[in-house]
C-alpha cells in the first residue's frame, strides 16, 4: 500500500507562524506567508523557523500513523507468526529525522516549495536540525537502521533505549588536538519527541532483600526512581506502517524535602532529584575497557527495568496470558549492555507476578536473543559481584541460581572438566588464586539466557565460536548462528545521495528503494560507457559539495578531479588510520623525491572521533592533523597531495562525506572488525574499496567478484601465525627502506611542528608492539594503492568496476537482515 500525498499545508503555515513570532519576527510578517520575513529575521533563525514548523506539521500524519499501527499489532492473533520485537540498545544514533519523514511522507515536493516560498532552499532548513547523536558508533547506527527496516517491513516492534541529556560528545580539534565539547543536542526543544506521561514506572536501586512466611523473597529497594517514556515515531516509506523508539527519562519518586527547603537547605532538599537525573546526563564512550562507573550500570537497569515492565504491561493490557509472554514478545539484546534483561525478567514473573522457577525461565528463553558485535576479549563487559551486592541484590540471587542450574548442567554433561566449569561460569572468580574481585560475565549470562545468539558477519560469527564463545558453542551448538549487518537504503542511498538515486530510478527502476536486490539489474550494464559517464557526472557533484564543506571547515582547497580517498569512523587502533597516514607520508616522501612524475591527484580525507581517555587513538588524530599541516602548504605537492582532517564526525557528516568518496579505507588488521556498516553504506555510493579481508568486506567482494575489491594484507590465520610465531617490528621496520624513511620522519619530529617528543609514544609502541600487525601489512597496501592509481587513471575501467560494485550490494540492505532475524530469531515458528 503506498500513501497518497497529505495535504499539510494549513498545519504547516500555522506552525510556520508560530515559530517565527517565536524567533522574534513582528506579528505583520509572521503572518504573511512571502519572503519578507527575511527581513525581520535572521536567516538561520528563520530557517530553524521552518525546521520546526515542518517538524510540526509532520507530527499530526506520523500520529495517526502510530495510532493505526498500534491498533493493528494488538488485534494480531494469538497465532500469529510475528512476535512482537522489542530491541533494546543503550545506543540509537539517529541522525536528523526531518528528510526522512518528508520522504516517507511524501511530503518532500510539498516542502521544497513552501521553503521556496520563504526563500529557503530544502536542504539549508534541514541542516537546521541537530543530529540525534545517541550513539557511539556502528552498533548504535545499526540500530537506527533496524529501526527503518522495522517500519518498512511492517514488524511489530519498539526500540527501547535512554534520552540522554547530551549525546555523543561533539569534537572540536584544537592545534591538532581532539577536545570534546558536550553535544547539548536538546538546548532548543526536541520537535519530534511526543512525551508519554501515562507510561510511568518504578525502578529500584540498592536496599535488601526479605523472605517472606511462605518463603516468597521480595526485594526491597533503597533508592526507587520513576521511568518516564518519551516516543519518537519511525515511519516506513512504502506503507501507513511505523516503528517506535521509545526512551525513558529517569526521576526520582520522592518530591524535594520541603521541610529541608524551607530551613534554607536547597541543596539537601534536592540531593536525590540531582542523583536521580544523573541517570540521563549523558551516553557513556566507547572506552572497551572497564569503566568502573556505577552510573552506567545504573543506566543499564534502568534501561532494561523500565522496557521490560512497559513489554509485560502491554501484553497483559492486550488480554493475552502470561504463559504466553515467552511466545508472543521477543526481547532482543544489542550487545551485552542491556544483559540485566534475563535476569530483570526473571525477578518480575518469579516476585511480581507469582511464577514459579521453571515457567518464568521457559518464558525467558524464548523470549531473549543476544547479538555480538565485538571478538576483543578485553572489550566483553563484566561487572564486579559487589557492585551487583550494592546495587541489584535481588539480581544477583537470579544470576547466582541461574548459574547453578546452568553448572550443574554442564557437570552432568562433562563430568570432570573442573576447569571447563570455571571458565564458562557467569561468574569470574577473581583470577587463578582468587586475588582480583570476582565479577559477573554479562556475554555469559547473555548466552545462557538466550535461545540464539548471532555475530554480525561471516567471519566473525566463525571465530566467535571458535574463540571467545568456544566452551558454549560446545555446550549449545545450535545456539549460534551468523546474520551479517545491513544498513537502510532509504538514508544511505535515497537520501544521501538524490543524484545517484535518480540515476538508478532511470535505469533499473525504482524498485531497489524496497527491494535493494534490483540492483542486480545493473550487472549487463556494467560496460555501458554512457552510464558510465552519468556516474562521474553524479560523482563530481558530490564531491564538489565534499570540497565546500573541506573549504568551509577547513579552509583547504581540494581538486575535485582528485581521487577522494576516504576513511571515516572511530578512531581506534585496530582500525589502523596510523596505517593510513603512514600509506599518506610514504606517498608525500615519494611525491617530494619525484615531483615530475605523473602522479594520480589524490584528496585522502579522515574523520572520527576518539573515545576521550583513548590516549593513542587521539594521537593518531593530532598526527593526522599535523602531517596534513605540513604537506597541504608544501608548494612542491601542489593538489598532488592534500590530507583533510574533518572534525565531529557524525551521520549528518557522513551523509555529505560518503557520496563523494571513489575510495573507501576499510583496513582493519584481519579478524579484528566484526562487521563494518561504513564499507557497506560506501559500496552502495559508488566507492570502491581498498580493504583487509575482515568482516563484512569479505562477503561484499564475494557478492561483487574479489577482483572488484582492492584487496590486499595478512588473513586471519596468517594474522594469527604470525603472532604465535613472535612478530618484531623494529626488524621489519629496519628492513624496508620505504617503511623506514616513513617512520624516520615521524621519529625526528618532521610533523611536530617544533614539539621534538609529541609521537615518541606513538613511534615507541609502533616498533616495540605493533599488536595490529600495520608494519606487517605495509608493503602490500602500498602494493594495493598503487593498484588503485592505475585503475583511476582509466576512466571508463573505474567506472565499470563501480557498477559492478553497486550491483553486488543488493544484499546488505538491512531489510535483508531484519528479515533473516525475524526468519530465525524472533519469529513464532523459530521457537520450533
Ligand atoms: C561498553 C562499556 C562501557 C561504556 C561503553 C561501552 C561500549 C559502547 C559502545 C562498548 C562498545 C560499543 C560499540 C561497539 C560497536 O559499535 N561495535 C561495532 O558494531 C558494528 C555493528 O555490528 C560493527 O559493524 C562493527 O564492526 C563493530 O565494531
Amino acid at each position: 500500500m503506498t500513501t497518497a500525498p497529505i495535504d499539510l499545508s494549513a498545519a504547516f503555515t500555522e506552525a510556520l507562524r508560530r515559530e517565527l513570532a517565536l524567533a522574534g519576527a513582528p506579528a505583520t510578517s509572521a503572518s504573511a506567508a512571502g519572503a519578507d520575513v527575511q527581513a525581520s529575521v535572521d536567516p538561520a533563525a528563520a530557517r530553524r523557523a521552518l525546521m520546526r514548523a515542518a517538524a510540526q506539521a509532520c507530527r499530526e500524519p506520523l500520529g495517526l500513523r502510530w495510532a493505526e499501527t498500534q491498533a493493528a499489532d494488538a488485534a494480531r492473533g494469538a497465532d500469529a507468526e510475528v512476535r512482537r520485537v522489542h530491541y533494546l540498545s543503550m545506543e540509537f544514533l539517529m541522525g536528523r529525522a526531518l528528510g526522512n519523514a518528508l520522504a516517507a511522507l511524501k511530503l518532500d515536493d510539498t516542502l521544497r516549495v513552501a521553503f521556496d516560498a520563504q526563500g529557503q532552499a530544502l536542504p539549508d532548513v534541514l541542516e537546521r536540525e541537530n543530529d540525534a547523536a545517541l550513539g557511539n558508533g556502528g552498533l548504535g547506527r545499526l540500530a537506527a537502521c533496524f529501526l527503518d527496516s522495522f517500519a518498512e517491513l511492517g514488524l511489530p516492534s519498539f526500540g527501547y533505549g535512554l534520552r540522554y541529556q547530551y549525546g555523543m560528545f561533539a569534537q572540536g580539534i584544537q592545534d591538532g588536538r581532539q577536545v570534546e565539547v558536550p553535544d547539548d543536542w536538546m538546548a532548543l526543544g526536541n520537535p519530534w519527541e511526543t512525551a508519554r506521561p501515562e507510561l510511568r514506572y518504578a525502578v529500584g536501586f540498592g536496599g535488601h532483600v526479605e523472605v517472606g512466611a511462605d518463603g516468597a523473597r521480595r526485594w526491597v529497594p533503597a533508592e526507587r526512581l520513576i521511568a518516564q517514556a518519551y516516543d519518537f515515531i519511525v515511519p516506513a516509506h512504502h506503507s501507513q506502517r511505523v516503528s517506535t523508539l521509545r526512551q525513558w527519562h529517569a526521576r526520582a519518586e520522592a518530591p524535594i524535602d520541603f521541610a529541608a527547603f524551607c530551613r534554607g537547605d536547597h541543596h539537601g532538599a534536592a540531593a536525590h532529584r540531582v542523583a536521580a537525573d544523573a541517570i540521563n546526563w549523558v551516553l557513556y564512550p566507547d572506552d572497551s575497557t572497564e569503566s568502573g562507573r556505577v552510573l552506567r550500570l545504573k543506566q543499564e537497569a534502568f534501561l532494561v527495568s523500565a522496557s521490560l515492565q512497559d513489554l509485560i504491561a502491554r501484553h497483559l493490557r492486550e488480554g493475552r496470558a502470561l504463559a504466553d509472554l515467552g511466545r508472543d514478545n521477543a526481547i532482543h539484546l544489542n550487545d551485552t549492555h542491556p544483559a540485566l534483561a534475563p535476569a530483570e525478567l526473571m525477578r518480575l514473573l518469579l516476585d511480581e507476578h507469582g511464577l514459579g522457577w521453571d515457567a518464568a525461565w521457559a518464558i525467558t528463553r524464548q523470549a531473549v536473543s543476544y547479538t555480538n558485535h565485538t571478538l576483543m576479549p578485553e572489550a566483553l563487559e563484566t561487572w564486579p559481584v559487589r557492585l551487583f551486592e550494592q546495587l541489584l541484590p535481588r539480581h544477583l540471587e537470579v544470576v547466582y541460581e541461574i548459574n547453578h542450574r546452568f553448572l550443574e548442567e554442564v557437570k552432568a554433561r562433562f563430568p570432570g572438566d573442573d576447569a571447563l566449569l570455571r571458565r564458562v561460569s557467569l561468574i569470574d572468580e577473581g583470577g587463578e588464586h582468587g586475588l582480583g574481585e570476582r565479577r559477573v560475565r554479562m556475554a555469559a549470562l547473555s548466552i545462557v539466557a538466550s535461545h540464539r545468539v548471532n555475530g554480525v558477519a561471516a567471519l566473525h560469527s566463525e571465530l566467535m565460536v571458535q574463540t571467545i564463545f568456544a566452551d558454549y558453542a560446545r555446550i549449545f551448538p545450535d545456539r549460534f548462528h551468523n546474520v551479517t549487518n545491513g544498513v537502510t537504503p532509504r538514508r544511505w542511498l535515497q537520501q544521501a545521495n538524490p543524484g545517484l538515486s535518480s540515476l538508478l530510478d532511470e535505469r533499473i527502476g525504482a524498485g531497489w528503494r524496497q527491494d535493494l536486490g534490483e540492483l542486480s539489474r545493473l550487472r549487463p550494464l556494467a560496460g555501458d560507457v554512457a552510464l558510465g559517464e552519468r556516474l562521474r557526472a553524479v560523482k563530481r557533484e558530490n564531491k564538489q559539495r565534499l570540497a565546500a564543506r573541506i573549504q568551509r571547515d577547513l579552509g583547504l582547497t581540494v581538486n575535485v578531479d582528485s581521487l577522494f580517498d576516504v576513511q571515516i569512523k572511530r578512531i581506534h587502533e585496530y582500525k589502523r588510520q596510523l596505517l593510513n597516514v603512514l600509506h599518506v607520508i610514504a606517498r608525500y616522501q615519494a611525491i617530494v623525491a619525484n615531483p615530475r612524475a605523473d602522479w594520480v591527484p589524490r584528496t585522502v580525507v579522515i574523520a572520527g572521533k576518539a573515545a576521550s581517555a583513548y590516549v593513542a587513538a587521539k594521537s593518531v588524530i593530532q598526527l593526522a592533523h599535523d602531517v596534513g599541516c605540513v604537506i597541504n602548504s608544501d608548494p612542491r605537492v601542489g593538489d598532488k597531495l592534500k590530507l583533510a582532517f574533518l572534525p565531529n564526525y557524525g551521520v549528518s557528516l557522513a551523509e555529505v562525506i560518503i557520496p563523494a568518496a571513489d575510495l573507501s579505507e576499510q583496513i582493519s588488521t584481519a579478524g579484528t572488525e566484526a562487521s563494518g556498516t561504513g564499507n557497506m553504506k560506501f559500496a552502495l555510493n559508488g566507492a570502491l574499496t581498498i580493504g583487509t579481508w575482515d568482516g563484512a568486506n569479505i562477503e561484499m567482494a564475494q557478492a561483487f567478484g574479489e577482483d572488484n575489491m582492492f584487496s590486499f594484507g595478512l588473513k586471519t590465520d596468517e594474522v594469527e601465525a604470525l603472532k604465535r610465531q613472535g612478530y618484531d617490528a623494529r626488524a621489519a621496520v629496519a628492513g624496508n627502506a620505504r617503511l623506514r624513511a616513513v617512520v624516520e620522519a615521524i621519529a625526528r619530529g618532521d610533523f611536530s611542528q617544533g614539539d621534538a617528543g609529541r609521537y615518541r609514544a606513538l613511534v615507541d609502541k609502533l616498533l616495540g608492539d605493533d599488536v595490529y600487525l600495520l608494519t606487517a601489512d605495509f608493503d602490500d597496501y602500498l602494493r594495493a594503492q598503487e593498484r588503485v592509481d592505475a585503475l583511476f587513471r582509466d576512466p571508463r575501467a573505474w567506472a565499470e568496476r563501480v557498477v559492478l560494485n553497486i550491483a553486488g550490494m543488493g544484499m546488505f540492505s538491512s531489510d535483508r537482515t531484519i528479515a533473516e532475524y525475524v526468519d530465525r530469531v524472533w519469529s513464532a515458528k523459530s521457537l520450533g
